[in-house]
């Protein structure tokens, strides 16, 4: 059985990767969730992972400790990890290594919370860069593998990837095209991805720096939280 350690769901983007896609996969694990602490979590989690950052999976001997490499280490044992064709699949790696390795300001500038709704008060060029980067690789990719996943008619890594972004555009109000918003939709709407935001709107714990970060970039209009 494969254990999975994430942290909140309302902040944790990282953590939602490797979990909506186990869930969407119907790949069995447990679930081991550990809250973040102020300034840092690394007392806490350096106890079950390595590099002191969260996802962490750990299975038989092993331990794995980036959301990349879990992805890869699950993609060993399940061949839906990944799409089936060579082309679909060396295009969803690409574009899972561009948001694990890039995309910086929106995710410095939108974090994760995802029960916030928030009024930016400025879209910085570089987030208007970003955003269009966005919406063409998402028109690009829906339209060449036919849709409605990003690699084609399932659900793969590469959508897992950019699960987190769905809440973030939900969160800050972020416009693209007609087809990525849908996209976007499509993704919040999976089961998987209706149980983590039910589950994160419970939540009882509020992190100071999380929260300032979400709270510096604009207005609040509204919190969903009710734990
Ligand atoms: N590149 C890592 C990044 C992991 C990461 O930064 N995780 C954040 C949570 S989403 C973390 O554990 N932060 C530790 C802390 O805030 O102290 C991965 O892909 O797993």
């Amino acid at each position: 059985m494969y254990q999975l350690y994430i942290a909140n769901k309302n902040y944790s983007s990282w953590s939602l990767r490797p979990w909506v896609l186990m869930k969407t996969l119907a790949i069995p694990f447990e679930e081991i969730m550990t809250p973040f602490t102020p300034v840092s979590s690394w007392n806490e989690f350096s106890a079950f992972s390595p590099s002191g950052k969260v996802p962490c999976l750990t299975h038989t001997q092993l331990t794995i400790w980036d959301s990349l490499a879990i992805i890869e280490y699950l993609a060993e044992s399940h061949a839906s990890v990944w799409p089936a064709s060579a082309e679909a699949r060396a295009w969803a790696r690409c574009a899972s290594a561009e948001m694990h390795s890039g995309f910086n300001t929106i995710r410095s500038h939108c974090p994760m919370n995802i029960g916030i709704r928030l009024r930016l008060s400025q879209q910085t060029p570089e987030l208007k860069k970003e955003l269009s980067r966005l919406d063409g690789l998402w028109n690009q990719s829906l339209d060449k593998f036919g849709g409605p996943f990003l690699a084609g008619d399932i659900f793969t890594a590469v959508d897992a990837f950019f699960a987190p972004v769905a809440f973030r555009l939900q969160s800050y109000d972020l416009t693209l095209s007609p087809t990525a918003l849908a996209y976007a939709d499509r993704l919040r709407n999976l089961p998987a991805m209706v149980q983590w935001q039910q589950a994160a709107l419970k939540e009882v714990w509020r992190e100071e720096d999380h929260e300032r970060e979400s709270l510096d970039r604009g207005t609040l209009l509204q919190d969903l939280r009710t734990g």
